[in-house]
């Protein structure tokens, strides 16, 4: 498959819901712990180095990032901040929350939620909640172990399973899971395959 993210570039970057787009196209969001690796996992899906930035200070901005993917007007990668992060003031953190979760429970362009998680350290209580949420509206939720580079493929195999065991055990085929590396590339195409299904590319 042709790479239909290759042209994705930024939007914009929302704090609350008058700086969205309309609400009827397609969008796919990515969550995930702060650190775990949201936007490299971006850059890699649609092989840029710079299209989300990396960092190595994690946690301070509290936007909904919005990729467009030309030529479609309505399709886009949404990269949210990483949650598990308090380092701003307490009235922002109550704005932001209520903003997240009126955008994550009623988007109807939402079309599905990547849950990154460092392969090392997955299914922690925030990602549990996150993929809960999304199970509840109807959407599928697909998480990627990423870091994969981190471990042997023994060990990461075995992470997967586990973790594939639980997560189907629970929801069935609505979430889906695979091993991911931003930096070796493993993974990539699976991922951008789910990815492009629910964008309907
Ligand atoms: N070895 C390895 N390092 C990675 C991988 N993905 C991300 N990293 C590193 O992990 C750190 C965080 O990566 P980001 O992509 O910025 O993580 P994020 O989830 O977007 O972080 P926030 O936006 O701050 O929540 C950076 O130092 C990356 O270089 C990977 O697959 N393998
Ligand atoms: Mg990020």
């Amino acid at each position: 498959m042709a790479n239909p993210f290759v042209r994705a570039q930024y939007l914009l970057a929302a704090h609350n819901h008058r700086q969205l787009p309309p609400d009827g196209g397609f969008e796919v969001a990515f969550a995930g712990r702060s650190n775990a690796g949201k936007s490299s996992a971006l850059n890699a899906l649609c092989q840029q180095n710079a299209l989300a930035r990396v960092s190595k200070t994690p946690g301070r901005t509290q936007q909904l990032v919005y990729f467009a993917l030309p030529p479609y007007e309505d399709r886009f990668l949404v990269d949210l901040p990483g949650y598990g992060f308090a380092k701003v003031p307490k009235d922002l953190q109550a704005h932001w929350q209520a903003f997240l979760d009126g955008w994550f429970g009623s988007r109807d362009a939402l079309k599905g939620l990547v849950v990154v998680m460092d392969i090392r350290h997955p299914l922690k209580d925030y990602d549990r909640q996150m993929i809960g949420y999304a199970v509840n509206r109807g959407l599928p939720a697909h998480a990627l172990l990423t870091k994969a580079d981190k471990l042997g493929r023994g060990a990461a195999g075995n992470v997967l399973q586990a973790v594939r065991k639980e997560l189907s055990g629970a929801y069935g085929d609505t979430v889906s899971v695979q091993t991911f590396s931003g930096e070796s590339k493993l993974g990539v195409d699976e991922a951008r395959e789910v990815v492009a299904r629910w964008l309907e590319l």
